[in-house]
Formats: structure tokens, sequence, C-alpha cells
């Protein structure tokens, strides 16, 4: 059977065609809509799917979002622009007339990571710092996604009650600090309107504001990790998403990470799928393993 994988952040769109073997094929990005409108991110999804549709035999969609009943709920919705609630399930079996299901982008993440790990592990947590900061929590080897599926969302634990307001709700959650929005919304002078990726390239070149926003958001994740280990005893935290795969972001992570009491030390690694861990996860839920 060949799934049609589909992975919705906050930033890009993926999608690619995955066989029984865990092969990627013909795979393709575009850009999330920056728009509040359903019909938006309907048209980007109709477009991104077009050409890999008709070869597939069933759609698996990691998304951004709380996956409740088909339904995308956004717990930020400033990281999809503006959107609260989109029928995930039932769009893309629309365009598709496929059998669809979905689930949260950090939860497949997690589900393929722990596939990766082998057998060595039973429970282990997956965070990914992207546009927002996801979490996905596998514990004696099931994933758990909680009964309205909100289980996992790490990034919206607290972080710093004096940090900055959350998209969520509440004020200095992990995400707020963390995340590649976090870090673009603390920047200031210079730096101010510059995208994480843009402050990654200015740290690289020696800019001290740009290197302390990223250290601000490694000692932040550092210490929700510390706080996972004591929540879950996990064997292993995965770590995944273009701020957290970016050169030298794990190392900072790790060095904040040693400064924790032995007790909430864990082993750290990064996403084995690189960036494809999403798409991965929801494809190897869709073959049922
Ligand atoms: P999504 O959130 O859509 O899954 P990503 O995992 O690519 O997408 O995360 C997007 C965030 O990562 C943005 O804030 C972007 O600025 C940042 N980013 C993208 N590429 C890099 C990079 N090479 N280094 C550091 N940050 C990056
Ligand atoms: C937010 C939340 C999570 C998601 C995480 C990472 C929304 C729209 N998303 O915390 O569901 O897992 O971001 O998402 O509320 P990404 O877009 O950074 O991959
Ligand atoms: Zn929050």
């Amino acid at each position: 059977m060949t799934t049609l994988a589909i992975d919705i952040g906050g930033t890009k769109l993926a999608a690619a065609l995955v066989d029984d073997a865990l092969n990627l094929l013909d795979r393709r990005e575009l850009p999330t809509p920056a728009s509040q409108t359903p019909d938006a991110l309907r048209a980007a999804l109709r477009t991104l799917v077009a050409p890999l549709f008709p070869r597939a035999d069933r759609v698996a969609i990691a998304s951004t979002g709380m996956i409740r009943d088909g339904m995308l709920l956004a717990i930020n919705p400033q990281n999809l622009g503006g959107l609260l609630n989109f029928p995930l399930t039932e769009t893309l079996a629309a365009i598709t007339g496929l059998p669809t299901l979905a689930v949260n982008d950090a939860q497949a993440a997690a589900w393929a990571e722990f596939h990766a790990l082998g057998g060595d592990y039973r429970d282990m947590v997956f965070l990914t710092v992207s546009t927002g900061v996801g979490g996905g929590v596998v514990l004696d080897g099931k994933l758990v996604c909680g009964s309205g599926g909100l289980a996992g969302h790490l990034g919206h634990t607290l972080a710093d009650p004096d940090g900055p307001m959350c998209g969520c709700g509440r004020r200095g959650c992990v995400e707020a600090i963390a995340s590649g929005r976090g870090i673009a919304a603390a920047a200031q002078g210079e730096l101010a309107g510059c995208d994480a990726k843009a402050i990654f390239l200015r740290a690289g070149e020696g800019n001290e504001q740009a290197a302390q926003l990223i250290h601000r958001s490694a000692q932040a994740l550092a210490r929700l990790i510390a706080d996972v280990k004591a929540i879950t005893d996990c064997q292993c935290v995965v770590v995944g998403g273009s701020v957290g795969l970016a050169k030298g972001y794990l190392e900072q992570v790790e060095t904040y990470l040693a400064q924790e009491p032995a007790a909430y030390q864990v082993r750290l690694q990064p996403a084995h799928y690189r960036h494809d861990a999403g798409l991965l996860g929801a494809a190897l839920l869709a073959q049922g393993d």
C-alpha cells in the first residue's frame, strides 16, 4: 500500500508518498498560508497533493494543532496565521476520495522516532522546536494522545511566569520563549523583523544578540527536558524541528541540561528522520504499526 503522508506545520506544508517499507518518494513542500481563512489552507493543500494522491491508497496527516475527531483545533492560533479550527480529515478525504487519518505533528514524529530507536526503549519523548514547540510522548511502548488530543503539548508548560504572552493565552510558555516564533519575537534593534533562521545565521557570524536569543531558547528547552524527565522518567528525549536540528543547538541544550541535578539527566538525540519524522510517523500510524 502507498500512503500519501502530509505534514502541516506553522511555516511549511510537506507531502510525500510513503511505501510499506517507509521509503519516501516524491517529497514536496509549500509555505503554510499566512491567512485566517480555511479556504487558503484548503487551496494550498489541494495544490500540494494534486500530483501525488492519484498514486496513493490512503492519506495520513501529521498536523500542528490539537487533533480531535479529525478536526484541527489550534492551541496557539498565531502559529497558523490566526486559523482557529479546520476540518482536516474531511477536507483531505474530499480532495482525494481516500481513507484519511490525522494526528498531531509532534505525536506522529514521536511515533516514528520511537520506532527508529529499536527495541531498547519503552519510554521516550519527542520535542520539536520549530514554529512552535511541540511534544509527543511514548510510554510503555504506546503513543499517548489523550482523550481529546492534548497530551504532549509540552510547549505550553510554564518556562517563566514573567515571560512573554503565548498565543495560547498563557503567559511565559516554553513556546513563547524557545520556539522559532519566540526567538524572532524577542529580537530587537538590528535584528528586529528577522526570523529564527536569519537569527541563527547572524549568530554564526558572531552577532552577540543573536547568540543570546538562541541561548535563551536552549536554556528554556533544557529546563523543559528536566521537567519531562521528572514527569515520565523517559529513557530518551529526541529533538526535531528546524530550530531543534539547527547546527549547534542541541549541544547548547545539552550544556544547560548538564547543569540540572543528576536525577533529571536524560539521553538527548537529534531526530533520526530529521525533517521527515512527522510524515513517516503518520504513515506508520496509517499502516497500523
Ligand atoms: P514547521 O513549524 O512548519 O514544521 P520548521 O520545522 O521548518 O517548520 O520550523 C520553522 C521555524 O524554524 C521558523 O521559525 C524558521 O525561521 C526556523 N528555521 C528554518 N530553517 C532554519 C535553520 N536552518 N536554522 C534555524 N532555524 C530555522
Ligand atoms: C503549537 C501547537 C501544537 C504543535 C506545535 C508545533 C497549534 C497550531 N500548534 O504548540 O499542536 O504541535 O505548535 O508545531 O496550536 P509546529 O508548527 O512548530 O510544527
Ligand atoms: Zn502557550
